[in-house]
């Protein structure tokens, strides 16, 4: 067969395939959705039954722990800070994942810059105004995908979604990611958050099903 031939024979089998949505389900039992996992189009909600109503005015964010400069942020101090957007997927332990979250705000490298930790610390706590928590190893936070979000899909995180600013930590399961984050506080000894002490993975890696301990 010429080399013309082959690719258009290969170029009509895919849209062969994509019209009977073959790509859609290699997707899903593929590469991007972790083993399982079902792909969902809505955004559900999870929290502690509480949705915590934080005015601008009111809001602050604490970095404190084992660092050279403890901060608290007041909204307008977080805002001016580099702001950046990332897209990534939403993987939670409940078992739904969703694609092509765009969320806005600022990179955890930021905030760690803007507080110099101490070279012994290791562990990152975050606490929420809702009086959650979760632990997440340091190493875990310096992707540039983590984010102290205030926007998602451009518009501000809504407060049923974690407003007015949430952690995404897109690579482990998504209660690594406070909502109404309030503290982040660098340590040296890993310290388990509200899931961990129950039962929670402390790693949580979807991609190997790691979700309790
Ligand atoms: N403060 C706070 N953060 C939280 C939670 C919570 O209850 N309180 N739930 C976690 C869980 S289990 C998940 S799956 C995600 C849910 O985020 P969503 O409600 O925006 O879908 O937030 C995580 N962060
Ligand atoms: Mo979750």
């Amino acid at each position: 067969m010429s080399q013309e031939r082959l690719v258009r024979a290969k170029q009509r089998w895919a849209e062969k395939q994509r019209a009977r949505g073959v790509t859609a389900r290699a997707e899903r039992s593929g590469e991007r959705l972790p083993p399982g996992q079902k792909l969902t189009t809505g955004f559900p909600v999870l929290d502690l039954g509480v949705q915590p109503r934080i005015d601008p005015a009111d809001w602050r964010l604490r970095i404190d722990g084992l660092v050279a400069g403890p901060v608290e942020l007041t909204w307008d101090q977080f805002n001016a800070l580099p702001q950046v957007e990332d897209v990534s997927d939403f993987h939670c332990v409940t078992t739904w994942s969703k694609f092509d979250c765009r969320w806005g705000g600022v990179a955890f490298t930021t905030l760690h810059e803007l507080v110099a930790p101490a070279p012994e610390a290791r562990f990152v706590y975050f606490t929420g105004y809702d009086g959650y928590s979760t632990n997440v190893a340091l190493d875990q936070c310096l992707d540039d995908d983590v984010l102290v979000a205030t926007s998602f899909g451009g518009a501000p995180v809504s407060r049923e979604h974690g407003g007015p600013a949430r952690v995404i930590i897109p690579k482990l399961y998504a209660w690594k990611g406070a909502k109404f984050v309030n503290a982040i506080t660098f340590l040296a000894e890993d310290k388990l958050g509200f899931w961990e002490v129950r039962g929670y993975s402390n790693t949580a890696d979807p991609w190997t099903e790691d979700r309790y301990a």
